[in-house]
């Protein structure tokens, strides 16, 4: 339909409405319909939506990725220091965060920046070890304590609202020593971890996150190189962590519950990312490939927590326990969950946290699994080298998979809110980044369009990244931020990129700028043939 008729017919809708109302009591809920019929009339009238008067805008970091001041003040050591000191050949640049773009000493000047951006929130996230050197609550640092007050205050003292992420993968070594997250112990000390946090943070604090992406988190026990803590136990160690990760969240979520919500009034999440996957071919083969491919990668964990019955994804589970039987187990290597379990997990949630980048085509499996992941997921993930993508190999500008991954959140998970919590793209770190520009353009009109047309319930939005930082195994290569930072300059100097420019115009304007043509990103003209 042209924008023209659907406007046209709004038009009418509203005019109907209106005379039926001339009869009838006007109910509170008639004059929302109305508001929000004619908003809607105006949006199109416009040819371009605006964002909803109480939505959120915000920038993110994580610690690691920022921070430096690696071993300053009595910061305890974390598994990305000690990965990248005793195997810089696993990041591409052979480098590491010992210094990154030095926000230890500069996060006055980063707030500036997000002074400057306008945005409503800053998400950043707290270094495990530099609260809890080694972990427990036994010994606390206090410059720790300290470093995270100030941000916190000069946030407060501008009007943006912190977003505290606990967990963003820089683990105190201390714990990993103890099997890291494929040890159920985990759930204790996440426990007094949190609640340390909501004590020292939590009245200024009202919005957390516990766990960022605990799919990356896993895939560091599943022998992907260069994911911390670097251990090879697919289909085993990686499916211990995803228990111990979902009750962690879980009693993180009930602690705040029982203990401070009254008082502090805040809301706690978790931040899980998901690709959209597309099915390579349109036959029930293909199709339900993709389907599985996102229940592996987000049911796992959003499951137990955002359904109505709670626990893992069954025909998952169930296809899990099938092959672990016929492999000789005599228990499925995904542990389960006990009953109660299952309702201490289920709705521990106050939003859903959407991490989202990019969108890979997914078919039926054609090779032998090469692990016993793969097995499990049985679906070969592909993508096409030729299509439009930045420095990071997996990430390709595809707008319209992410209406479609917001669309299927609001269909399994009963629309629940969601705070997109990161997207973003990278490049080399130019000033003049065109492609960025065009992807965040492209992504916040479909981002809008779920919103409008399918009616997700989409409430922030989040650009990752602030600032170019330590990207993990892309080292200083990849760069997201919209801020460039040269890493030779021992002053770490940050300039605004041409999409900083325009990020602060859609939160002045609340609106995408209507000057950029609506770009092609036509993906029939990809062929996508490369195994992730
Ligand atoms: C996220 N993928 O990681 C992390 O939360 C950030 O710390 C990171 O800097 C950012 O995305 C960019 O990479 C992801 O392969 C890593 O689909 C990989 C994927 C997604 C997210």
């Amino acid at each position: 339909m042209l924008l023209k008729d659907l406007e046209h017919n709004q038009h009418e809708q509203a005019m109907k409405f209106l005379s039926a109302c001339e009869y009838e009591e006007a109910a509170p809920w008639r004059v929302f319909l109305l508001v929000a019929m004619l908003m809607r009339v105006t949006v199109v009238a416009n040819n371009t939506f605006r964002f909803p008067q109480n939505f959120s805008f915000s920038a993110a970091t994580s610690s690691y990725q920022v921070e430096g001041g690696w071993n300053e003040d009595g910061k305890g050591v974390n598994i990305w220091d000690s990965e990248t000191h005793k195997h810089p050949e696993l990041i591409s640049d052979f480098s590491n965060g010992d210094v990154a773009a030095d926000s230890y000493h500069k996060y006055t000047e980063d707030i500036k920046l997000l002074k400057d951006l306008g945005v409503q929130f800053y998400r950043f996230s707290i270094s495990w070890p530099r609260i809890l050197p080694n972990g427990h609550v036994t010994l606390v640092n206090q410059a720790g304590i300290h470093y995270y007050n100030n941000i916190i205050n000069g946030l407060l003292a501008y009007g943006i609202q912190p977003m505290v992420t606990m967990y963003h993968w820089d683990l105190p070594q201390a714990l990993q020593n103890l099997g890291g997250w494929t040890n159920i112990y985990m759930v204790e000390c996440f426990e007094d971890y949190a609640r340390l946090l909501y004590k020292l943070f939590g009245d200024r604090v009202r919005w957390w996150i516990t766990i960022n992406e605990p799919l990356i988190i896993s895939q560091g026990y599943a022998g992907e190189k260069g994911r911390a803590p670097n251990i090879n136990a697919p289909g085993t160690g990686d499916y211990l962590t995803i228990k111990t990760m979902v009750l962690a969240h879980a009693r993180a979520y009930r602690v705040y519950l029982r203990e401070f919500k009254d008082t502090q009034k805040g809301k706690v999440g978790i931040a899980l990312n998901i690709n959209w996957y597309e099915a390579y071919a349109n036959n029930s083969e293909d199709i339900s490939a993709a389907e599985r491919t996102i229940q592996y990668e987000l049911g796992l964990y959003a499951n137990p927590i955002f359904s109505t019955t709670g626990d893992y994804p069954p025909d998952l589970k169930e296809r899990i326990a099938q092959n672990s039987k016929a492999e000789g187990f005599r228990r499925s290597r995904l542990p389960s969950f006990t009953q109660q379990e299952i309702s201490y997990i289920r709705g521990t949630w106050d939003f859903f946290g959407l991490n989202h980048y990019t969108t890979v085509w997914a078919l039926a499996a054609l090779r032998e699994p090469v692990d016993l992941r793969m097995k499990d997921f049985g679906a070969e993930r592909i993508q096409d080298p030729s299509c439009p993508r930045g420095s990071s190999k997996w990430l390709m500008t595809v707008p319209w998979g992410f209406r479609k991954i917001l669309r299927w959140i609001k269909q399994k998970y009963n629309n629940p809110p969601v705070f997109v919590t990161e997207c973003g793209y990278s490049d080399d770190g130019r000033l003049q980044d065109e492609e960025r520009v065009k992807y965040y353009v492209e992504y916040l009109r479909e981002m809008l369009k779920a919103m409008y047309y399918d009616g997700c319930n989409v409430i922030g939005f989040t650009a990752w990244t602030l600032l170019d930082s330590f990207e993990w195994r892309g080292g200083y290569r990849e760069r997201f931020g919209l801020f460039y930072v040269n890493f030779s300059d021992p002053t770490r100097p940050r300039i605004a990129k041409e999409s900083a420019r325009v990020y602060k115009e859609i939160v002045r304007t609340w609106q995408v700028p209507t000057r950029y043509p609506q770009y092609s990103y036509d993906t029939q003209e990809c062929s996508p043939t490369i195994p992730l």
